[in-house]
């Protein structure tokens, strides 16, 4: 019989703990598939942060190590600046990044560290049962915001995408989401980008996925997908917000746009 669909070899055979309908596995699946199709494999470490996805060093077959809460880019930093050859990448959610780990991400990003960060925003602090968290959106009901969050005490969403995108030393920074397989392929094809950045040691680069937590959002993953499309994509609208005229061969090496005048200034 013909073989039609086959594990990749950028996973382990370790089975994912993930609840059903959450993307953390779709995001696994495609950042594992461009490591052995980038062949990369060798020479990937990811950095695993805190949150649901603590154990994705099981999952992901590179090198890894884990970062306490929020703390990841800067182990990235380190692990990058000794073995140059590496790809160094992150793996985070919004409560781990954006809330714990504010002051890392921002530096990170501000110095151009040439490291690779992929952000899953699902709006919700997962793991620790779906409190509040930055990217929560006004209105919406958690465990630590059971009347719906109120801006007037709890303040607004932060747009980490826009924000990172304003530092100079970021050069690639894109928000994709997982909803049908359009968008898969966009942000498999986004996750390639952010590598090929790396490679060509041009700096910073960010993946920012909007992703869904069916089970402490109280859906159904059908409606979990739904309610991501209805809601949190006009609050964080898809596309790139820095590096989109980069442009890569099929070998991963530029052939056109350009790192912005600050990036060259500064390395100079
Ligand atoms: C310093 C510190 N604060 C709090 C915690 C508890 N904690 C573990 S996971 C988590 C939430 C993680 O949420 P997020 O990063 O959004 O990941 P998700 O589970 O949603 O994918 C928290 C608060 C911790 N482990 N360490
Ligand atoms: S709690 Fe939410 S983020 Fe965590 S595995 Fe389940 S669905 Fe995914
Ligand atoms: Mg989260």
């Amino acid at each position: 019989m013909a073989v039609v669909f086959k594990p990749t070899e950028g996973l382990t055979d370790k089975p994912f703990h993930y609840c059903p309908g959450c993307c953390h596995g779709i995001i696994h699946r495609i950042i594992a598939e461009s490591m052995v199709e980038m062949d990369l494999l060798n020479s990937a470490v990811e950095v695993a942060s805190v949150g649901c996805t603590y154990n994705s060093y099981e999952y992901f077959n590179c090198d890894a190590v884990q970062a306490a809460h929020g703390r990841a880019p800067a182990v990235a930093t380190g692990i990058k600046r000794n073995l140059k050859d590496q790809t160094v990448f992150t793996y985070q959610g919004d409560g781990d990044l954006a809330s714990i780990g504010t002051a890392e991400i921002i530096h990170a990003a501000a110095r151009g560290e040439k490291i690779t960060v992929f952000f899953v925003n699902n709006a919700v602090y997962g793991m620790t049962s779906g409190q509040m968290a930055p990217t929560t959106l006004l209105g919406q009901v958690t465990t630590t915001s059971p009347f719906g969050r109120d801006a007037s005490y709890q303040g607004y969403p932060i747009n980490v995408s826009e924000l990172i995108a304003n530092l100079t030393g970021a050069v690639y920074v894109e928000r994709v989401c997982l909803t049908d397989y359009k968008n898969i392929m966009n942000a498999k094809r986004a996750v390639q980008k952010a590598f090929n950045v790396q490679k060509n040691n041009l700096g910073f680069s960010f993946v920012e996925f909007l992703s869904t937590c069916p089970t402490n959002w109280g859906k159904e993953p059908v409606a979990a997908l739904d309610w991501l499309k209805e809601k949190m994509i006009p609050q964080y609208p898809l596309g790139c917000f820095k590096g989109e005229d980069l442009k890569f061969d099929a070998a991963g090496n530029l052939i056109a746009g350009e790192v912005h005048a600050g990036e060259k200034e500064v390395r100079a």
